[in-house]
């Protein structure tokens, strides 16, 4: 079997954003694009003899042609082994977990998370490291340089094998092991969390929960858990058949996005919970009857009551969260006594902090949360814990919710998204934000003052390593903060975040609508960055 050498000339496109590359569905199957992608991340990860890679995705359109081209590029790039998830399916998490168990090299997986997936969605490749965490930013930058000088790409000239089919092939110098992708997941789910007391959680009478897979990888995870292993009844996990065009659904947990499930949550007889995980299972929404927990709300609920699940019951070491997210979790780690970081956007910044053991449990506005167990944000986990949760306390969602608030106060939160804008002049609007943080202070907007304003520049702890221009903050008194950055998940053009959050303390007013609550935070925001002057927008595209 013999390794080809396919010349091509190079991309200049392939700069990995927040989490891997992203692009349309047809740019990724353009020829030679995924393999130059490809080859750049091996090149950059030299491979050596006996090292074994973990293969999976979504299972979006793509994703199994594409798992079968990391198959024989792996090959005849230096692996020895390629472990692959049945039908090309792994969860992020759980492709985090098999890296770290099996001592693998690392995982290449296929996926763009919540964006929508077919022939006119959105792929994507991310590459994790031996940590089972997302490649670094040294990694990454590595990678694109490469892929700008790439001369040629590197293949087996031979089919992969069939991926259905469990088992071991041999191919060219190295071995192809096709694996269930499923149970050592679940098994590692049943050491963290008290099964036993979710179980009869479950099965008290009258209780009634749904979990909605929105037809993406987490389908078959949540049926061996939550029902076989957990004995939820049948039909508790909905759209739970992997798709790849996720049944024409938009696979992020977001209530908009699942309207079944947040109509059985808003209706007049409410499920006493529901949730909800993203194409790639490690994002995840949790609902109760008439509530939305907010995810720095839940964060910093979790890690209020982490001794109740027995992977944390010793204590947690420390927490740490994305800039943009709510300080929710600040107040716990305060309360707790035990370290906080604020990291930049994405969950890459978390490993390091996980593999120093600073932290247990981190998390971010975006509806991922996770902990020590993985280097991934998990979505699973993330129902498992509240599931704990709910048992332990014998609360509902709501009283859990309330009771955290009254006990640290409430950080209303709120995120405004303007989607949809030319990549230069948005780029052009955070430079003006940044040369307005420079004079920003003391000038008041709305019945709020500006205290400080900076732009965010993160050394990470453990390796020194610097990221600067992470997004624009404006502190405010009375107590609040406004963050402004641009997506680094979408496909094309470019995506403004808006992030608003306001404390109010326990004695205030803890039960207003984000909506009412950040009205004149939301007004700083408008004045402060000059947005309808400087993009022509009035309105958010989506408020989240
Ligand atoms: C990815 C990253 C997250 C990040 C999110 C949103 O999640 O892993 O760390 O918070 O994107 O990023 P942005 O605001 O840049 O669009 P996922 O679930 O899409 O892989």
């Amino acid at each position: 079997m013999s390794v080809q050498t396919i010349r091509i000339d190079p991309w200049q496109d392939q700069e990995p954003g927040t989490s891997g590359l992203r692009k349309s569905t047809r740019d990724f199957m353009r020829p030679g694009y995924l393999e130059a992608f490809l080859q750049a991340v091996f090149d950059e990860a030299a491979p050596a003899d006996g090292d074994a890679l973990v293969v999976g995705g979504d299972g979006r359109f793509f994703c199994r042609e594409a798992a079968e081209t990391v198959v024989r590029m792996a090959l005849a790039n230096g692996f020895s082994r390629v472990i692959v998830g049945q039908d090309a399916l792994i969860s992020t998490p759980a492709a985090s977990a098999l890296i770290r168990r099996r001592g693998a090299k690392g995982g290449v997986i296929l996926s763009a998370s919540h964006n929508p997936g077919g022939p006119d969605g959105d792929f994507g490749v991310k590459y994790n490291t031996e940590t089972g965490g997302p490649a670094p930013t040294t990694f990454t930058a590595g990678v694109f340089a490469r892929s700008k000088a790439l001369e040629g790409y590197r293949i087996l000239e031979a089919t992969a094998p069939d991926l259905s089919v469990i088992g071991e092939t041999r191919m060219g110098d190295g071995i192809v092991e096709v694996i269930d992708p499923i149970t050592d997941y679940a098994d590692l789910m049943e050491t963290v969390f008290d099964f036993d007391a979710i179980r009869s959680l479950i099965s008290q009478p009258g209780f009634r929960m749904a979990f909605d897979a929105m037809n993406a990888v987490t389908g078959p995870y949540a049926t061996e858990i939550l029902e076989r292993r957990l004995g939820a009844p049948a039909g508790t996990v909905m759209r739970g058949r992997p798709l790849p065009d996720f049944g024409g659904g938009h696979p992020d947990p977001h209530p908009d996005h699942t309207p079944e499930l947040t109509a059985r949550m808003f209706g007049t007889d409410p499920l006493d919970f529901a949730a909800a995980s993203d194409g790639d299972g490690d994002r995840n929404m949790i609902l109760g009857p008439v509530t939305i927990v907010s995810p720095g709300d839940s964060l910093a609920i979790l890690a209020a009551h982490a001794d109740v699940v027995p992977r944390y019951r010793d204590g947690l070491k420390g927490l740490a969260r994305s800039l943009p997210t709510s300080r929710a979790a600040d107040r716990v780690a305060e309360a707790l006594g035990i370290e906080m970081h604020q990291t930049p956007t994405g969950w890459k910044f978390f490993t390091n902090l996980l593999d120093a053991g600073r932290i247990t449990l981190c998390g971010e506005e975006s509806f991922g949360t996770g902990s020590d167990h993985v280097r991934e944000k998990d979505g699973l986990w993330a129902v498992l814990f509240w599931l704990n949760v709910l048992a332990a306390t014998g609360k509902g969602v709501g009283e859990v919710v309330a009771g955290h608030w009254s006990r640290f106060g409430r950080d209303y939160y709120q995120r405004h998204d303007y989607e949809g804008l030319e990549v230069e002049p948005a780029q052009a609007f955070m430079q003006g934000l940044r040369d307005m943080a420079d004079g920003a202070a003391g000038r008041t907007v709305a019945g709020y003052a500006v205290q400080s304003a900076e732009d965010f520049a993160y050394t990470d702890p453990v390796d020194g390593t610097t990221v600067t221009k992470q997004g624009v903050t404006v502190h405010l008194s009375p107590d609040a903060r406004i963050t402004w950055r641009l997506s680094g998940t979408g496909s094309s053009g470019a995506t403004l975040r808006v992030y608003l959050e306001r404390f109010e303390d326990p004695a205030g007013d803890l039960h207003q609508t984000p909506g009412q609550a950040l009205e004149a935070v939301a007004e700083v925001a408008r004045v402060l960055s000059d947005i309808e002057a400087r993009l022509g927008r009035t309105a958010p595209s989506v408020i989240t």
